[in-house]
């Protein structure tokens, strides 16, 4: 059904492409030209996840696994099922976000709004195309790529760690990881706060009035009291968003520069701290 402010927000144009032949809404969802190219790319590229099981060994949901084509092949095409299958999913996958993406981009445009959510999902994809497409071309091959599996990509994961000795030792890694961390850390105290201030409970109230939502000011003072700053209503959304959007940024980085950039163990990188002229 059509909920009441609905109608009102379902204006034409905004698009990027296709005109006004796209669009329009089906149900709750906009269509639009991406709408379209991002169905075509998820439908293909899931048929092929589940070819590519059915030719395979197993139907164990957590074995199953489609594999980039033997680093032998280098940057080229494989057949299909030696890596050819790996190749086109990564293409649907990567037609199919991009798509999402420039979906979200003519709703934005639609609406009159920023483009801060598409812009955030960008770096998700640019994360997953580090893996899959940027990676493996400075490598020279695209068996540098992880594979499509539940296990699989995590054996790839720990291999691809090993393979450095000590990925924890990797300074882009930890940049990552420390913003994985503090995201959750910002969204645990912004979730908390917000909820402690639309529902009260039992907290001190005036002598027989019900507890009232309470206003951003309580939720500044909270914090001024506790740690003497608060970020502010704002501050608090443009502080989780480029917290969360640097912990994918940097975990392309930790990864796009292993291999291409630094072949040794993470921890030998340290030792441009021993090596340091100021030691003699
Ligand atoms: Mg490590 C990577 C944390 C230990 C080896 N590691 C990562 C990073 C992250 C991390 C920083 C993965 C997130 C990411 O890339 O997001 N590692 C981490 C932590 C520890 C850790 C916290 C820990 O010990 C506490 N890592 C280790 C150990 C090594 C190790 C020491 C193994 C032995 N680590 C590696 C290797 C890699 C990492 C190797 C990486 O390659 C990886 C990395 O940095 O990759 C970039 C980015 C997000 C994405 C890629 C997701 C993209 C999503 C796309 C665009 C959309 C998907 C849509 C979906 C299909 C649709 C679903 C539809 C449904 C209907 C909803
Ligand atoms: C905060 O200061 C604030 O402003 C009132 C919020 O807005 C609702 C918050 O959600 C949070 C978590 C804070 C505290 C955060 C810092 C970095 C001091």
């Amino acid at each position: 059904a059509l909920l009441s402010f609905e109608r009102k927000y379902r204006v034409r144009g905004g698009t990027l492409l296709g005109g006004d032949l796209f669009d329009f809404w089906v149900g709750p969802f906009y269509v639009g030209f991406f709408g379209v190219t991002t169905a075509f790319f998820a439908i293909l590229g899931t048929a092929l996840l589940i070819y590519g099981a059915a030719i395979g060994p197993t139907w164990n949901i957590w074995r199953i696994s489609i594999a980039p084509p033997d680093l032998s092949y280098g940057l080229a095409l494989a057949p299909l099922k030696e890596g050819g299958l790996w190749q086109i999913v990564t293409v649907c996958a990567l037609g199919a976000f991009i798509s999402w993406a420039l979906r979200e981009v003519e709703i934005c445009r639609k609406l009159g709004m920023g483009y801060h959510v598409p812009f955030a999902f960008s770096v998700a994809i640019f994360a997953y195309a580090t893996l899959v497409v940027i990676r493996p071309l400075l490598l020279g091959a695209w068996g540098h790529g992880f594979p499509y599996g539940i296990f699989s990509h995590l054996d790839w994961v720990s291999n691809v760690g090993y393979q450095y000795l000590h990925f924890h030792y990797n300074p882009a890694h930890m940049i990552a990881v420390t913003f994985f961390f503090t995201t959750t850390l910002a969204l645990s105290l912004h979730g908390g706060l917000i909820l402690s201030a639309a529902n009260p409970g039992a907290s001190i109230t005036e002598a027989g009035k019900q507890a009232e939502v309470k206003t951003p000011e309580y939720e500044d003072t909270f914090f001024r009291d506790i740690i003497g700053y608060s970020i502010g209503t704002l501050g608090i959304h443009r502080l989780g968003l480029i917290l969360a959007l640097n912990a994918g940024f940097w975990s392309a980085v930790c990864i796009v520069i292993s291999g291409p950039f630094w072949n040794q163990g993470w921890p030998q990188w340290w030792n441009w701290w021993l090596t340091l002229p100021i030691w003699n």
